[in-house]
């Protein structure tokens, strides 16, 4: 006899395509996942039909989450200069000889307000100087500095 035509029919309780007749490979694309019934039939060539047959399919196409929590950073004042990590006190940008000296007093403040205003690239920039490593030194590096004023590296 030969089959003539298969129909199908994809359902689930918010989804129904109503009966279509097969003509290409089926492909569950763009349903939402869940289950669903697949009944299809086949005519034959004489006019028979098949009883209906149900399949049913479970789409899972959503990839398992996964959430990630970062903390806030943790760390202190570590700047890249010359090929050295200096790590100090936040505020203790320099001392007397030019390096961190382990107390944030004027000379801190007064340092970080020379550069005031400059940016990476700038003459006056000096990434020591820039606290909180947003690539300018501007107020909030001078406040930081001038809130930390008079603590001394324990
Ligand atoms: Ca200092
Ligand atoms: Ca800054």
């Amino acid at each position: 006899m030969g089959v003539a035509s298969t129909f199908y029919h994809i359902c689930n309780s918010t989804y129904d395509t109503g009966w279509l007749e097969y003509s290409a490979p089926l492909y569950l694309t763009g349903l939402s996942d869940g289950e669903y019934s697949i009944d299809y039939y086949s005519t034959d060539n004489i006019g028979n039909t098949e009883h209906t047959n149900t399949a049913t399919v479970i789409l899972d196409n959503t990839p398992p989450t996964t959430t990630l929590t970062i903390g806030e950073p943790k760390c202190i004042f570590n700047t890249f200069t010359d090929g050295w990590v200096i790590v100090a006190m936040i505020g203790d940008v320099t001392g007397s000889d030019g390096w961190p000296d382990g107390k944030v007093d004027m000379r801190d403040v007064a340092a970080v307000a020379r550069s005031f205003g400059s940016y990476m690239g700038h003459s006056l920039y000096n990434p020591n100087y820039n606290i909180d490593s947003d690539g300018k030194i501007d107020m909030k590096d001078v406040g930081i500095a001038a809130r930390n004023f008079g603590k001394i590296d324990p």
